[in-house]
């Protein structure tokens, strides 16, 4: 007997949708395929040792050949929803200039095959793959990209409009900018502060002048952005670790939410990054700040942190926590800080809607006589769709939830060490094998379908 409050189907609306997410260089592979260019993605995973297994998205699922199999798979797991991206490089292959017909060719076919099978698109348009050239003409430190992300956007909504559903401008403004400028664990691999900071701000503005980009081609379509979001919570009492919470938050979360919702960057951070702060021109908040018709929301985990002066700012030390359980990523299972995420967005930056972009566990799987056992992902789900239904309870406009991820793919600096999916993929044969997970998850959507 589960040990947790399983949710109840009934307790989502009747038009909620469920599915999966997946993006672009993670599964579709062929990066040569039909004119696509380079991203900054391909250089770095080449060449710059600091992927875990050495691999590639060179082949990853090999989606881009296997796109109808893969949806008709959608499809058989119940999904009422799909979360793609599109790949800059494919359709633009330096970036700006000539459109690559083949290329926005896939994404006009993926997408009706999804509505032909009663499935709704939700696109996100950058998931990270910067086009190779861009990127070598200085890239989101540059405030030209920015343009150009503006009329890709135009570019991808003339052709697919409101074919899909939802359109979501950048995935992980907060990844981009961290994990790529900050730390150098993901492409462009740089490790400086202030150019973290400055890419932050060009990726929103980006964001701000793509959204009007958007609205121009499309009348139904919802416009938003999907933010990674992540609660924090002090590790002891100290009145210094009180402050390393608020900055954590401030860093991650609020740098963010502040200027897309508020239109101005969380004063006590931009303070405590004296020095660091970015060029902002003036306007450019106005830009960022763009009506919008829904939040996505990717959450995974908490910060469970004492503050240590031998970090860098934040000075947030994360410790772990006694009895929790932990994913093969290293992040611990805590469903309760996703309805307090979701309740907390809604009361305090109010954004007409949210969905749950992403929300899923890496764990060790393997098939076993034509099965994939996964119960601790079982239960991730369970828990986390009952955060769900509780925040839903609490009056939060929320329409979707989006599992991550769709298939296990390629996990960026952790290469195929880490396995995401509701489907299982042996990259040898291509095979998908629908885990436990996946089944549980189709029968509670087929209950929702039902009880409605
Ligand atoms: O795989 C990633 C995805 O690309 C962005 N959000 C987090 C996932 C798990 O790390």
């Amino acid at each position: 007997m589960p040990t947790h409050t399983l949710p109840n189907p009934q307790a989502f609306p009747k038009d909620f949708v469920f599915g999966a997410a997946t993006s672009a260089y993670q599964i579709e592979g062929a990066v040569h395929a039909d004119g696509r260019g380079l991203s900054m993605w391909d250089s770095f995973a080449h060449h710059s040792g600091r992927i875990a297994d050495g691999s590639t998205g060179d082949v990853a699922c090999d989606h881009y050949h296997r796109m109808e199999s893969d949806v008709a798979l959608i499809q058989s797991l119940g999904h009422t929803a799909y979360r793609f991206s599109v790949a800059w490089p494919r359709v633009l292959p330096t970036g700006r200039g000539a459109v690559n017909t083949r290329g926005l060719d896939f994404y006009d076919r993926l997408v009706d095959q999804l509505l032909a099978r009663g499935i709704t698109p939700y696109a996100t348009l950058y998931h990270w793959d910067l086009p190779l050239t861009l990127h070598e003409q200085g890239g989101w430190l540059h405030r030209d990209t920015c343009r150009a992300f503006a009329d890709f956007a135009e570019v991808v909504a003339r052709r697919l409009g409101d074919r899909v559903h939802s359109y979501a401008t950048l995935n992980e403004p907060r990844c981009s900018a961290t994990v790529g400028y900050l730390e150098g664990r993901h492409a462009p691999g740089l490790q400086d502060r202030g150019m973290a900071l400055q890419a932050a701000h060009h990726l929103l503005l980006a964001h701000g002048l793509a959204v009007p980009a958007l609205r121009a081609h499309t009348r139904s379509a919802q416009v938003g952005v999907v933010l990674d979001v992540k609660p924090y919570y002090a590790a002891d009492s100290g009145a210094d670790t009180a402050h390393t919470v608020q900055m954590a938050d401030g860093v991650f979360n609020r740098w963010f939410l502040d200027p897309l919702f508020k239109g101005h960057y969380p004063q006590d951070v931009w303070v405590a990054e004296q020095g660091h702060q970015p060029l902002v021109q003036d306007g450019d908040l106005a830009t960022i700040c763009q009506p919008l018709d829904a939040l996505g929301l990717n959450y995974y985990t908490r910060g469970h942190v004492v503050h240590d002066a031998t970090l860098p700012f934040p000075h947030a030390r994360e410790l772990p926590v006694a009895g929790a359980s932990y994913t093969t990523m290293g992040w611990e299972v805590f469903a309760e800080g996703l309805r307090q995420m979701l309740v907390r967005i809604h009361q305090e930056y109010a954004p007409q809607r949210l969905y749950v972009a992403e929300n899923g566990a890496a764990l060790d799987d393997s098939v076993v006589d034509g099965r994939v056992h996964d119960p601790l992902r079982v239960r991730y789900l369970q828990e986390h769709l009952q955060a769900c239904a509780q925040a839903l309870a609490q009056g939060v406009p929320l329409q979707a939830w989006l599992g991550w991820s769709l298939m296990d793919n390629y996990e960026w600096g952790k290469g195929y060490t880490q396995r995401f999916g509701l489907c299982h993929v042996d990259y040898a044969t291509q095979t998908r094998t629908p885990k436990d997970s996946a089944l549980w998850l189709r029968d509670f959507i087929a209950q929702h379908a039902r009880a409605r």
